[in-house]
């Protein structure tokens, strides 16, 4: 009796892990193209680092790798970082932060929060406390707004641990700082005066 109701549960189950994954697998082909290397498919981005919709659909396409305008939106939309912006005409779109490529996101210095935090793995501790905090491959250093978000970023280079930033203070003193439009926010370098462990990393 229960079965059909059981075996529909299970089929849209799987049906939405199978989105998940489609959705997960163009929101990493985007952060690729839109931040990194738009060449890789024949795509130009202009100088604010828009693409246009046409186009990328278009150099995706050649490459093989099928995509269509729906989708592009849905994952825009649905995005679990937000990663991703429509141009208000909707033509176009680009990638909030993360860039490799010299783009100018035209973002506004403001004012910061009086901590914000930086994730990082512990065994970058000993070159970060020497050197500061660096954008490496990136344009900016990323930091967020809250210690949990920041372990999350920390995870993904290994054991995780998190720098307290004295953000308000560095601002006082000269340096600027951006909040992207998903909430990241991001700074030049951090010198080490201006940042600490946390004392649940300590140990
Ligand atoms: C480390 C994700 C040694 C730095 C996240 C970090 C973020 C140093 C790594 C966004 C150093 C760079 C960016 C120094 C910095 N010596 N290591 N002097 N200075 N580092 O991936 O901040 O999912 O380029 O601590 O949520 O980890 O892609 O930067 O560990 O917002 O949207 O060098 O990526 O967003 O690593 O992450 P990354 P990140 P998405």
């Amino acid at each position: 009796m229960f079965f059909p109701i059981r075996s529909s549960a299970i089929l849209a189950q799987k049906e939405y892990c199978r989105m998940k994954t489609d959705k997960e697998k163009i929101s990493k082909f985007l952060s690729y193209v839109l931040r990194h290397k738009p060449e890789s498919i024949g795509l130009k981005l202009d100088l604010n680092g828009w693409a246009q919709i046409d186009e990328l659909l278009q150099c995706a396409s050649k490459k093989g790798k099928k995509l269509n305008r729906k989708q592009l939106r849905e994952v825009v939309e649905t995005n679990d970082k937000q990663r991703f912006s429509l141009s208000e005409d909707g033509h176009r779109i680009r990638a909030n932060q993360g860039h490799s490529l010299k783009v100018d996101l035209a973002l506004e210095a403001i004012e910061p929060p009086e901590k914000l935090y930086h994730g990082t793995a512990k065994r970058f501790l000993e070159s970060i406390f020497k050197q500061g905090l660096h954008p490496r491959g990136r344009l900016h250093v990323h930091l967020s707004k809250d210690l949990k978000t920041a372990m999350k970023v920390g995870q993904r280079h290994g054991k995780p641990v998190v720098l307290e930033i004295e953000a308000r203070q560095m601002n006082i003193e000269g340096y600027k700082f951006y909040c992207s439009a998903n909430g990241v926010w991001l700074t030049d370098s951090v010198p080490p005066k201006y940042f600490n462990l946390q004392l649940n990393d300590k140990g």
